[in-house]
């Protein structure tokens, strides 16, 4: 062949071929990437978007402002595992198995992640997972293990064990950060889910967060006082109080030297011992200096005055402690979000990057005197979701509508134009992220709590929850029924299920409640199923 021609059929098959890269570039660049930022046990009462009464987080809330905010989202079943699994698989608790923290996760099921990894994302896991040491579908992982520590955490890795020392929410952002910058392939989008373990019982503040938080003073809940009047048997026998039912060393941060001092507040001084030094006992000697400064300073305080103070004195002392270190944990996630949204923005990733902040669920924050979490009740039913995505969603909207954890991972496979599994159970919400609502016909959600009898004593319950009233079935022990007003009560201080002006609403709320389970293909011999697997 004349070289003239060689040249030619040369140039032909560059030229293609750069058309052919230019066009993968095209849609590489188009796929969004996806930033799931979820927090453990974050109230929504706890991020200023939704209320500043207690704290301001003005780096979470750049998300909402910049994007949508979700007033109504909620979980199928306020506890971490369930509500994880139900992330990662898009199905409701009754369907994945893991319906509390202590049943195991089959690895077999599709989880969105894997999905991901499939159609040439780029994907990473950090920080909290809560079960399993191997998670499936990224790329690179590195987890606590279980519950995980705040202070010089231990982490599962890809690559083996490893204990990293620093204080745990700042920890799990340069792993996050390190890994956008310096380890993924920057031509294809990625899917990183970004796991804060904090604000998750015990309340361990970073020193310097410890430090300025003990100084402030927080107001209280209406209903700190509260006495389950009008309610049923499960809130009566709960094992959640605030003054009952948290513990002097493990929560308040007494040392057990102190109370042995006082002549020993309890029986249970054991406890003690491992609930304060499990903790402080990973602090190494310039942390726990730090530490010691506040510390000192609060066991004075409670060694000259506990025993002086009303019941009602010590309840709101109580309260106090819990929400200084509560707050203090979630002011470090504030900050942390701040620096991974800054490295997006330097980074020319806030554009095409559809950022997520949530919880594993809500938590209660001294409403009815409670803290944790489990009841279908608003403040650990409901839990925060806000949607940044500069390209689709307009800024500073809000949503009212009935939209679940159920329902992220569709989302983002819709976001990223891959299919889901018809088995899903979830909607996806880009419409209402579009503001397209009428494209939205759910007007019910579906909860069903099972981890009982365990700690915190939360009876198994399932319900049905409109924007106007929430219906809730008590069994295995107890077989009682609930029913709230929710925009005439939205506290949720009297069950009007025996009213008779409601007798329409139960009838009605009955029927679609038993429809629901339907649908959603759980039955009365899945509960029975669940009992027996967990008392056997
Ligand atoms: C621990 C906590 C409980 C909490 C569960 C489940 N106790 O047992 O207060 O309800 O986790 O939480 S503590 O000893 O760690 O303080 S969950 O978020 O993992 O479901
Ligand atoms: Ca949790």
């Amino acid at each position: 062949m004349k070289p003239m021609k060689i040249n030619l059929i040369l140039t032909a098959f560059l030229i293609l071929t750069l058309i052919a890269c230019s066009k993968e570039n095209k849609i590489e660049t188009k796929r969004p990437n996806i930033l799931f930022i979820m927090s453990d046990d974050h109230a929504y009462q706890a991020i200023s978007a939704y209320s500043d009464k207690l704290i301001k987080t003005p780096n979470i809330d750049r998300i909402a402002d910049q994007g949508m905010l979700f007033t109504n989202a909620c979980v199928g079943n306020s506890i971490c595992a369930p509500s994880r699994a139900t992330i990662l698989t898009g199905k409701h608790t009754h369907i994945h198995g893991k319906i509390d923290n202590r049943m195991p996760f089959d690895t077999l099921q599709v989880t969105f992640p894997q999905l991901f990894q499939k159609a040439g994302y780029q994907t990473a896991m950090f920080g909290k997972l809560h079960f399993g040491n191997n998670p499936k579908g990224v790329d690179e992982f590195m987890i606590l293990p279980g519950q995980g520590h705040y202070i010089n955490p231990d982490f599962i890795t890809n690559k083996g064990d490893t204990t990293i020392t620093g204080y745990v929410t700042d920890i799990i952002t340069d792993l996050a950060i390190g890994w956008l910058d310096k380890k993924r392939d920057k031509k294809k989008p990625f899917m990183m889910m970004y796991l804060h373990k904090a604000p998750h019982r015990p309340w361990w503040p970073s020193p310097e967060k410890f430090k300025e938080f003990t100084k402030k003073k927080f107001p209280e809940p209406e209903s700190l006082f509260d006495d389950y009047a009008n309610r049923g048997t499960a809130a009566k026998t709960a094992e959640m109080n605030v003054l009952t039912h948290m513990m002097y060393s493990h929560d308040s941060k007494i040392r057990p030297e102190t109370i042995i001092a006082m002549g020993g507040v309890a029986p249970e001084i054991e406890e003690y011992k491992n609930g304060f030094y499990g903790p402080y006992g990973r602090a190494n000697e310039s942390q726990r200096e730090q530490y010691d400064i506040v510390l000192d300073s609060i066991n004075n305080f409670f060694k000259e005055n506990w025993p002086k103070m009303t019941t009602e004195e010590k309840m709101k002392w109580k309260y106090q402690r819990y929400m200084q270190d509560y707050l203090a944990t979630i002011s470090s996630v504030d900050d942390n979000v701040g620096r991974m949204l800054d490295y997006l923005d330097a980074n020319g990733l806030t554009e095409n990057t559809i950022v997520i902040y949530t919880s594993d669920q809500g938590f209660y924050l001294g409403e009815h005197g409670w803290f944790d979490k489990r009841f279908i009740y608003d403040e650990s039913f409901k839990t925060p979701l806000m949607i940044r995505w500069p390209n689709e969603i307009k800024a500073g909207t809000t949503n009212d509508e009935m939209v679940q954890n159920l329902d992220f991972a569709q989302t983002f496979l819709e976001a990223a134009g891959i299919e889901a599994p018809d088995d899903m159970q979830g909607e996806s919400l880009i419409p209402l992220m579009k503001g397209n609502t009428e494209k939205w016909n759910r007007d019910a959600v579906y909860y069903h709590y099972y981890e009982y009898p365990a700690v915190h004593m939360v009876k198994r319950h399932y319900g049905i929850v409109t924007k106007e009233y929430k219906l809730v079935h008590f069994y295995y022990d107890v077989d009682e029924w609930e029913l709230y007003d929710r925009k005439k009560d939205p506290q949720e201080m009297n069950n009007v299920y025996n009213d008779a002006a409601y007798a329409d609403v139960v009838k009605e709320l009955t029927i679609k409640l038993a429809n629901l389970r339907v649908q959603y293909k759980d039955s009365k011999e899945l509960d029975q199923k669940y009992i027996e697997m967990y008392t056997k």
